[in-house]
């Protein structure tokens, strides 16, 4: 059976580019989003975040009458499920919103559908996901030895980087893993429709785990950047120096330290790992750790900094969570801006932030941050706290590393 009508539950960071692309492909897809701003939204062929590009498609593809929002799923060749996987208070993983599409989607199946899950899951989410199904659906089977209409579930990873997502989508290569060979092999069929790179065919589990493991590796590896970048400050040492050279010998790519690492997926995925193996996930654990910790130690150097001051001003650069987007998310910028705002009362924080137009919510309580532009942080900034290299503070570097500068990017450092 081809796959002509899809629908897309989450229309999230992931969901709705997905969506906007499979549209653009010329499917007929349906978005469904339990946010009802977020379905008038999308209907008027808006987007409710940033991410370069993606305007452009949803428009295109609203206009062009194969994409739609709705409120409720409706019946579909294949359902695309990216609700979000956050973590619960002692790092264990939350499925109740996989549970909770699991639920809305399984009325509309009649059988032969194909249902992916991408949202980033611990190993044997999927399974689950296909177990909340058929409680609602006993007459449905994962299996075609059953004498009873089939459905067919994989676990299809998004690997996108925010930002560049758009262009991701479309070169990167996928990784697709069935409950059954077959299931992988449906999914491949509808993702390669707009997939260049290379598909693989997986088990659900392998492909659960080759997302948590991509994004533990590159935890890990910041983790490192991190600690040096710790080890540099006790004795003395510029570390985007030690990097820069370090990194001339063939086989050392050393990542970039920054003020800790933010966003959904980095600083939550490498959990899920630990989660399952506890004893086990040592090194993986400990990165987390490291980076953890990150925040604070950069909040210390701005306490030595502002040491002995009643009442400083402390100029705050960036807010997101990386650099040129506007996603605060698990952003190490807001926490350690917050700590600043709580631990000194007394103090102004000035906070410079292209990306937003007004103070954000995580930071609304505090009447102590302001958001300004760069000319009045630079001017009447005590200390100078760059937290995110957006391009547009590229303008700024002389300016800041002529005045007390506490920059957990390395964006004065010598050119690397
Ligand atoms: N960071 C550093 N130093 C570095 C690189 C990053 O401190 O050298 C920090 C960033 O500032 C940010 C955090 O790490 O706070 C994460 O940023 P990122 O650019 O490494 O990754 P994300 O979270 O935007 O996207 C990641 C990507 N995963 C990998 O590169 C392995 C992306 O491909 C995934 O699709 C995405 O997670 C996801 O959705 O899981």
């Amino acid at each position: 059976m081809g796959i002509n009508k899809v629908g897309v539950i989450g229309l999230g960071y992931i969901g709705l580019p997905t969506a906007a692309i499979l549209a653009d492909s010329g499917l007929s897809v349906t978005g469904i989003d339990v946010d009802l701003d977020t379905v008038d939204a999308v209907n008027r062929g808006e987007v409710p975040f940033v991410e370069p590009d993606l305007a452009g498609y949803v428009k295109g593809a609203v206009a062009a009458g194969r994409l739609r929002a709705a409120h409720a799923p409706e019946p579909a060749d294949a359902f695309i499920v990216a609700v979000p996987t956050p973590m619960m208070g002692e790092h264990e993983p939350d499925l109740s919103y996989v549970r909770a599409a699991a639920k809305v989607l399984a009325p509309t199946l009649t059988g032969g559908e194909l249902v992916i899950l991408e949202s980033t899951s611990p190993p044997g989410a999927t399974r689950q996901m296909a177990g909340w199904i058929l409680d609602e659906r006993p007459d449905l089977s994962l299996d075609a030895a059953d004498d009873k209409p089939m459905i067919h579930v994989a676990y299809c990873p998004e690997r996108v980087l925010p930002g560049r997502v758009m262009v991701e989508l479309v070169t990167n290569d996928r990784i697709m893993g069935g409950l059954t060979p077959e299931a992988a092999e449906r999914a491949r069929d509808l993702y390669q429709v707009f997939c260049q790179g290379e598909i693989l065919l997986t088990d659900s589990v392998t492909a659960e785990m080759t997302k948590l493991v991509e994004n533990s590796f590159r935890d890990v590896n910041i983790a490192f950047a991190n600690e040096l970048s710790v080890i540099a400050d006790r004795i003395g040492v510029d570390v985007w120096e030690l990097i820069r050279l370090a990194n001339r010998h063939p086989r050392v790519n050393i990542l970039q330290p920054g003020p800790g690492v933010g966003g959904h997926c980095i600083a939550v995925d490498p959990w899920f790992i630990v989660d399952v193996a506890p004893e086990k996930a040592r090194l993986i654990r400990t990165a987390r750790e490291v980076n953890d910790a990150k925040p604070r130690w950069v909040l210390h150097k701005v306490l030595d900094a502002v040491a002995g001051s009643a009442s400083p001003v402390i100029a705050a650069y960036g807010l997101a969570f990386k650099p040129n987007i506007d996603d605060l998310r698990e952003s190490p910028a807001v926490e350690i801006v917050r700590e600043m705002a709580a631990t000194f009362p007394n103090a102004e924080v000035l906070v410079v932030e292209p990306h937003v137009d007004a103070v954000p919510v995580q930071l609304a309580e505090f009447g102590n941050v302001r958001l300004v532009d760069a000319s009045e942080a630079l001017a009447r900034g005590d200390v100078q706290v760059l937290l995110v290299d957006h391009a547009a503070f590229r303008g700024l570097a002389e300016d800041l590393a002529r005045r007390r500068l506490i920059d957990t990017r390395g964006m004065t450092a010598a050119p690397r």
